[in-house]
C-alpha cells in the first residue's frame, strides 16, 4: 500500500505551496491528511485535485500516518515532533526546531540525500532556505574542487518572514505610491512609512534592512550563524570557513545570495560552468551581455536554484564568485521538506 501522509501547518503560506507540490509531482502518497495548528480548522483546502479537510491537530491525527511534513513555528515543531514520533511517524520538519541535533539529519537531496538514512530520533530537518539555495550551487562545486571557504552576503525576501512580512511591504508601499518627496530628505521614507514595521526593525519599502533573526554573541544574527552551522553539517565540513551578511530587501518571494567561495584547487569559471550546467536542481543563467542573470523575478514559483554572475576572484585563482536566486517558498522549504519526505518514503517501500 502506498504511505500516508500528514502535513502539518497545511494552511499556511509554505503549506499551501505544498498543497500545490503534492498535487503537480509523482504521486507516491496513499492518503494524505491536511492538519493545522488552529483548533477551529475544519474548512477544506484543495491538495491533488479535491478538496480535503483540515482537521485540528492532536495525537490521534498521527495514527496510521508513516511520514508527516511539518510547516510550523519553532515551539509548535518541538511539542508535536515527538507526539507524532511517538505514534510512529517520521517527521519531516521544516523549522529550525532540530537541525542543530546531532541525532537528527539535516537533509538538502540533491547534496547529502544518503543521510536520510539515519535517523535515530525518526526526525529529519530540511534546511534554511538561504542555506539551501546557496548549497545546491555550491556543492556541486565543492565535490569538483573541495570548498575551504565562504563569504556569502544575502539579499531575502520579506515572505521568509512569514505571510505578515508580505502584507507589511504591501501596505508600506501603498502609503509610498506616488509620494516624490518622501520627508524632508529624498529617500527618507521613515515618517511616510509610519510605525508599523510589522516584523521588522526598519521599514522595508525602499529600503534594505541587515538584520534577520535574533541577536547572537559577537553580534552575528541568528540567520547568519544558520547559514554558516547548517552548510557545514550538510556538506560534512565542521571546519569550514563562513561568514555570512544577512539583508531583508523588499522582494516579496526569492531569496539570492553573493557567494565568494574558496576551493582547494585552481579553476576557471567556464570549468564551473560546466559544473553547474550538469547539477541537479541548478539553472544556468550567466550571460550579462543578454542582461540574463538569476534574478528572484525569474526564479519565482520555479523549483531550482538559479546561477549566475560566474567570475573567477581577480586575485586568487582558487576562488569564484557567483550569485544565486532560489524561491524561498519551494526549494528553499516546501519543495525541499516535500522531497526528503518522498525519499523517506522510497527507502521504506525498499527495506
Ligand atoms: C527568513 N530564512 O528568510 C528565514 C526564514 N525563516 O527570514
Amino acid at each position: 500500500a502506498q504511505p500516508t501522509l500528514a502535513v502539518v501547518g497545511a494552511d499556511r503560506p509554505v503549506g499551501t505551496v505544498m498543497r500545490e507540490l503534492l498535487s503537480s509531482r509523482r504521486n507516491v502518497w496513499g492518503e494524505v491528511r491536511l492538519v493545522s495548528l488552529d483548533p477551529a480548522a475544519g474548512v477544506s483546502l484543495p491538495c491533488r485535485g479535491v478538496d480535503v479537510p483540515v482537521s485540528p491537530v492532536a495525537p490521534e491525527i498521527f495514527d496510521g500516518v508513516d511520514v508527516a511534513i511539518f510547516d510550523v513555528p519553532e515551539p509548535a515543531a518541538e511539542y508535536w515532533a515527538p507526539v507524532a514520533v511517538e505514534r510512529g511517524v517520521t517527521v519531516v520538519d521544516g523549522s529550525a526546531a532540530f537541525r542543530m541535533a546531532p541525532d537528527v539529519p539535516l537533509v538538502v537531496p540533491e547534496v547529502n540525500r544518503q543521510a536520510v538514512r539515519r535517523r535515530p530520533r525518526g526526525i529529519v530537518s530540511g534546511a534554511n532556505c538561504t542555506t539551501t539555495s546557496m548549497l545546491m550551487a555550491v556543492a556541486p562545486l565543492h565535490h569538483e574542487y573541495g570548498l575551504r571557504e565562504l563569504t556569502l552576503a544575502s539579499y531575502q525576501a520579506v515572505s521568509g518572514a512569514g505571510q505578515v512580512g508580505v502584507d507589511v511591504l504591501h501596505d508600506q508601499i501603498s502609503k509610498l505610491a506616488g509620494d516624490r518627496t518622501l520627508g524632508s530628505r529624498p529617500g527618507d521614507v521613515r515618517q511616510a512609512v509610519g510605525d508599523d514595521l510589522g516584523p521588522f526593525r526598519a521599514p522595508m519599502a525602499l529600503n534594505v534592512v541587515p538584520w534577520i533573526g535574533d541577536l547572537t554573541d559577537g553580534g552575528w544574527s541568528s540567520e547568519e550563524r544558520e547559514m554558516r552551522n547548517e552548510s557545514r553539517k550538510i556538506l560534512g565540513l565542521p571546519d569550514l570557513k563562513v561568514s555570512a551578511t544577512c539583508v531583508r530587501v523588499p522582494v516579496v518571494t526569492g531569496h539570492s545570495i553573493a557567494v565568494h567561495a574558496v576551493f582547494g584547487a585552481e579553476l576557471s569559471a567556464d570549468e564551473a560552468r560546466k559544473v553547474l550546467r550538469n547539477a541537479p536542481g541548478v539553472i544556468l543563467v550567466d550571460d550579462p551581455e543578454a542582461d540574463e542573470f538569476p534574478m528572484p523575478v525569474d526564479a519565482v514559483g520555479t523549483d531550482p536554484s538559479w546561477v549566475g554572475r560566474i567570475r573567477r576572484a581577480m586575485d586568487d585563482p582558487r576562488a569564484l564568485d557567483f550569485f544565486v536566486t532560489g524561491d524561498n517558498m519551494r526549494k528553499g522549504s516546501a519543495l525541499n521538506t516535500v522531497q526528503i519526505a518522498e525519499l523517506v518514503a522510497m527507502e521504506s517501500e525498499r527495506r
